[in-house]
């Protein structure tokens, strides 16, 4: 060996040994295809694309409330035009079609159909927009997945108390009763609601989404409360009225991050660890998918601080035996959107919210790379480790995921279209679900990626782009172009996977990189 040899293979084995982990969850890159089965989707939802807020009978919502009141969202923008997809649909279908994917997940918008949110306000215009859109679609072969509740709530409904009244339990049911009935026929994949717990934290406890309500310790656990009831009450209609003709399959979306002790050998990170799974998830997926209540460990904590302040009852509202038993078992499958992890130690707050009865910290890996929300840390294996955790925890369910994806910092439209960083991001995330497939054979029968178009991103307003497809907000014809991303994600669908192409060669050259690190390992040890 020559010594420019010698010291090339120094500095590999100096990289490989940076590029072991500290905590030892990446693995290396699987090759290999989905199941046949496997199917492909990406999403919307009705405020962030459809614009048209105020044509056609529909009624206020929410967040028209809340976007035009000004400083509720970043550069005071609205949803008022967004992407014009109420319009533009035909144009963002042609752009499914030449990504292949074979289903599309999109939400209704409440107060098209009930512009006051009850049935006494029905309108039939609301009705004919999706059927529309659902004919064209089906026209293109490809499958519509629909979300009844992407956060939008019809205003007068807000006026009512929101999410803390319970009236919308039946309210939200005639709602479900009148998709089902009208477009039921048509569409075989629902989901009641989209990230309760988004609706709750964000909307009810910290105010940073509509209806820009803060209370953080009572009125967040109110809000989830009526949604588990209004969730499975949608899903027995379903269930008893339509499912024998329609024969389709509906279920829920829980948004979870994965929570990584943060000493993985230290029982309080991990007793942390899970108590932040189990306030985050467990709050919604336990009492669906394991027994109609509440994880103990949550309950326990709520009534623990409850009682701590000197009130007589927990601020957590709890079940009764009949709704614990109409609440258990409402699912078809477990509707799952990941984008981040964090690592979480135990904290003692004093004060009273939900994330601080879970006495809990969240802190993230300096060293994980950002994208373009300061939320989002780019950590692919936390998702393989979370549909473990869905798996071990909810008993084996068919996993759809719903949503993954991730926005990224870019100047101008040149920057955006080449996002090399959201195809390392899909393609590192998507390995993971290949390896919670094959590897640990977790039942994940669909992949969607988050999002279709860049598009209203609630109150960051348009400045965070999650698009495989740009789109140009300045222009009134909303144009759309394709990124680098949704030219890779159409290979990858293509592929099915990620098919082993390099065969022989690329054997042996992982058997000459192993060789150099071994001298270059012993090499280091000599000289040190
Ligand atoms: C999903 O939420 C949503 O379903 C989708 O509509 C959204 O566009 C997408 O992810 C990307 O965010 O710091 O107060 O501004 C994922 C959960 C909700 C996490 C909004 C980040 C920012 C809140 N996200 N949140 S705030």
């Amino acid at each position: 060996m020559r010594l420019s040899q010698v010291g090339a293979c120094v500095l590999l084995a100096v990289v490989s040994i940076q590029l072991v982990p500290c905590k030892g969850q990446a693995t290396e890159f699987l090759f290999g295809t989905f199941p046949d089965n496997f199917w492909w989707s990406t999403a919307t939802s009705s405020y962030q694309i459809e614009g048209a807020w105020n044509v056609s009978g529909k009624g206020l919502n929410i967040w028209d409330t809340y976007c035009h009141v000004g400083g509720n969202v970043n550069n005071n923008d609205t949803g008022d035009v967004a992407c014009d997809s109420y319009n533009k649909y035909d144009e963002d279908i042609k752009l499914m079609k030449e990504l292949g994917v074979s289903h599309y997940r999109f939400s209704i918008s409440w107060a098209r159909i009930f512009p006051d949110g009850t049935k006494a306000s029905y309108n039939q215009a609301g009705i004919d927009h999706y059927e529309k859109l659902v004919d064209a679609l089906k026209a293109n072969d490809i499958i519509p997945m629909i979300t009844l509740y992407h956060w939008d709530l019809p205003q007068a409904l807000q006026d009512m108390g929101g999410w803390t009244n319970e009236s919308l339990i039946g309210h939200f049911n005639d709602y479900a009763d009148v998709m089902f009935e009208k477009l039921g026929p048509k569409v075989d994949l629902w989901l009641t609601f989209n990230e309760p717990f988004v609706v709750c934290w964000l909307g009810y406890g910290v105010g940073a989404h509509a209806p820009g309500i803060k209370e953080a310790g009572t009125s967040t656990y109110e809000c989830a409360h009526t949604i588990i009831k209004s969730h499975a009450k949608a899903w027995h209609t379903y269930d008893t009225k339509y499912r024998a003709t329609q024969k389709g399959k509906i279920g829920i979306t829980l948004d979870s991050d994965w929570k990584e002790a943060f000493n993985a050998s230290n029982p309080d990170d991990v007793a942390a660890a899970d108590r932040a799974m189990q306030f985050k998830l467990g709050w919604f997926a336990h009492p669906i998918f394991v027994n109609g209540d509440y994880p103990e460990v949550m309950k326990a904590a709520v009534y623990n601080k409850s009682m701590a302040q000197g009130l007589d009852a927990s601020r957590q509202p709890s079940f009764t035996e009949a709704e614990k038993q109409e609440i258990k078992g409402t699912h078809d499958f477990f509707g799952l959107n990941h984008y981040t992890t964090q690592l979480i130690e135990p904290r003692d707050w004093e004060f009273e919210s939900w994330e601080q009865d879970q006495e809990a910290k969240e802190i993230r890996d300096p060293s994980w790379p950002d994208s373009g929300s300061d939320w989002l840390k780019v950590v692919p294996w936390g998702l393989r480790k979370l549909l473990s955790f869905v798996k071990d925890n909810y008993g084996n369910q068919e996993i759809i995921i719903t949503e993954n994806g991730v926005s990224i910092q870019s100047n101008t439209k040149e920057d955006a279209l080449n996002d090399q960083a959201r195809i390392d991001y899909y393609r590192g995330y998507i390995n993971e679900v290949l390896k919670a497939i094959r590897l640990d054979n977790v039942n994940v029968i669909a992949y969607t990626a988050w999002s279709l178009l860049d598009n209203f991103e609630w109150s960051r307003g348009y400045a965070e782009r999650f698009g495989l497809h740009y789109v140009d907000f300045d222009d009134p014809a909303r144009p759309r172009t394709a990124k680098e991303s949704a030219k890779y994600i159409k290979q990858l669908i293509k592929d099915h996977g990620f098919p082993d192409t390099s065969g022989g060669s690329k054997k042996q050259g992982s058997a000459i990189v192993g060789l150099c690190s071994v001298l270059g390992v012993i090499l280091l040890k000599l000289f040190n």
